[in-house]
């Protein structure tokens, strides 16, 4: 099933030059880049994205990570996007992240882990809607779209 995943670039990894590692990564893939924009997320639209995790002991210390620099939105287009993206990007703690992955080859820590990427169908929806405009979201073809298919 084609479907939409939010993912963003984290201060770190806007921070240590990784935006295209990123980027690559999800291109090289097959996935399909419709949504795209830079911003330093504000303490409101941090505590809304994480409202989740209100109350755990890491919650301050990530809402300050996360809203302490620049950071990367990007809307991802493909089979099963969700999915793909977060094998990409590896286990959250990226100590325990495997090799291969973004977090395994490149994240520090459990905090500093590069990348956030949506977890289900409904999360997806809500943070697209978060930080993006349906207007901000690209309808395009690409060339090799058929062999996406079998
Ligand atoms: P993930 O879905 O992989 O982004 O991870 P979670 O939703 O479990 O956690 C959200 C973010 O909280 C993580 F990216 C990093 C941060 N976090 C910590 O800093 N410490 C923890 O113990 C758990 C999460």
């Amino acid at each position: 099933m084609i479907e939409r995943t939010f993912v963003m670039v984290k201060p770190d990894g806007v921070g240590r030059r990784f935006i295209g590692e990123v980027i690559g990564r999800y291109e090289a893939k097959g996935l399909k880049l419709v949504g795209l924009k830079m911003q330093i997320v504000s303490r409101a639209l941090a505590e809304t994205h994480y409202a989740e995790h209100r109350g755990q002991p890491f919650y301050a210390g990530l809402i300050e990570f996360i809203t302490s620099g620049p950071t990367v939105q990007m809307v991802w287009e493909g089979e099963d996007a969700i999915a793909a993206v977060r094998k990409l990007n590896g286990a959250t703690d990226c100590r325990e992240a495997d090799i291969g992955t973004i977090r395994g080859d490149l994240g520090l820590t459990k905090q500093k882990n590069i990348v956030h990427a949506s977890d289900a169908r409904e999360t997806a929806e809500r943070e697209i809607a978060l930080y993006f405009q349906p207007s901000e979201l690209w309808d395009y073809p690409l060339p090799d779209a058929a062999w996406l298919q079998e």
